[in-house]
């Protein structure tokens, strides 16, 4: 999957968490010696920025290990120690390739899933875009037909990217609609086929079994789909991302996360604790609202951006 990864647009996309996580530390840090009180002011920013308590606090009994040990004094160094810490924390995150999983099966099927207004239809977008932009041909399916306008929403981001659509009517079945897409997909030969689905409370179980519906149907017309299921978290939702994705693995097993709303958080460090809590990896951030505005996730990048010396501006 081909996506624009210039350093520069993940440093704008996370420019609000570089200015709490890296430009902050370095504010409180630089020219300054380590103390007690500066490893707890170290600690709190690190939970702040929604890092998780356990996470934060290992790191920083860490790191006062080597401040006791007298092998790290200065904030400059301690700085670096955070960055390494944060990286070695995420060794491992990083798929082979990162993006989402790139399969030799035609169709290949994308179910996308998440709870109402997490950005589900606009990554579906962005992921569609990606596609088609790397040459390949690009299905969609219009399976949430529980939300009034949700439909039209998918509708018109397909014509502003001259992208096809399989949609039943409003209130239809959306099990149904994804049986029509499966068969289109097949019929028509394309590569990938992208299922928007309805929002709903990771706790509603009716909802829930629906879900369920939508993946064996899918997977009745396409032996072996869904070849990726992606979960798509809202990175201001803090910790409750998590609970959401413990049931949605529990209901469809999720194989990635789509991480929206980057841009609009400061929080960016949910990221280390989706790591250390689920056993599924992030693959792609989402940075904005327009369908460029999406990143592969690679660890790397991702701390290296949120460290980088200029990413002190927040945009408006
Ligand atoms: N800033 C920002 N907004 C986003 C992002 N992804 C989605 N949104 C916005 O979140 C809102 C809900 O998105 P939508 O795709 O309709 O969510 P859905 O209910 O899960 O399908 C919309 O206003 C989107 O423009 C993102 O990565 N960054
Ligand atoms: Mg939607």
């Amino acid at each position: 999957m081909v996506f624009s990864s210039a350093f520069d647009a993940i440093k704008r996309g996370l420019a609000r968490t570089a200015a709490a996580v890296g430009a902050g530390l370095r504010s409180v840090l630089h020219g300054r010696t380590l103390d007690d009180a500066l490893l707890d002011d170290i600690e709190t920013r690190l939970v702040a920025a929604d890092v998780g308590i356990a996470a934060s606090r290992e790191m920083v009994s860490a790191l006062r290990a080597e401040f006791r040990a007298g092998r790290v004094c200065k904030g400059e160094d301690a700085l670096e120690f955070l960055k390494k810490a944060m990286k070695a924390r995420l060794a491992g995150a990083t798929p082979v390739r990162p993006g989402i999983a790139v399969t030799d099966a035609r169709p290949a099927v994308v179910l996308v899933v998440g709870v109402n207004g997490v950005g589900k239809t606009t990554s579906v977008a962005k992921i569609a875009k990606s596609i088609r932009d790397s040459g390949r041909s690009v299905l969609l399916a219009a399976a949430d037909t529980y939300r009034a306008g949700a439909v039209a929403q998918l509708t018109i981001w397909a014509e502003r990217l001259g992208i096809e659509i399989v949609k039943g009517a409003e209130r239809a079945d959306p099990a149904a609609v994804t049986f029509d897409a499966a068969q289109a997909a097949i019929a028509r030969e394309v590569d990938v086929l992208l299922i928007d689905t309805a929002g709903r409370l990771h706790n509603a179980s009716d909802l829930m079994r629906q879900l369920v519906k939508i993946r064996d149907v899918v997977r009745r017309v396409i032996p072996g789909s869904p070849h990726e299921t992606l979960l798509v978290l809202d990175a201001t939702s803090g910790q409750n991302a998590i609970a959401q994705a413990r049931s949605f693995h529990d209901a469809v097993e999720v194989t990635g996360i789509f991480l929206a709303k980057m841009d609009g958080t400061a929080r960016g460090g949910v990221v280390i604790a989706i790591h250390d809590s689920l056993q599924i990896p992030v693959k792609l951030i989402g940075v904005g609202e327009r369908p460029e505005d999406v990143q592969p996730f690679d660890a790397g990048r991702f701390i290296d951006a949120v460290f980088a010396e200029s990413a002190t501006t927040i945009p408006a």
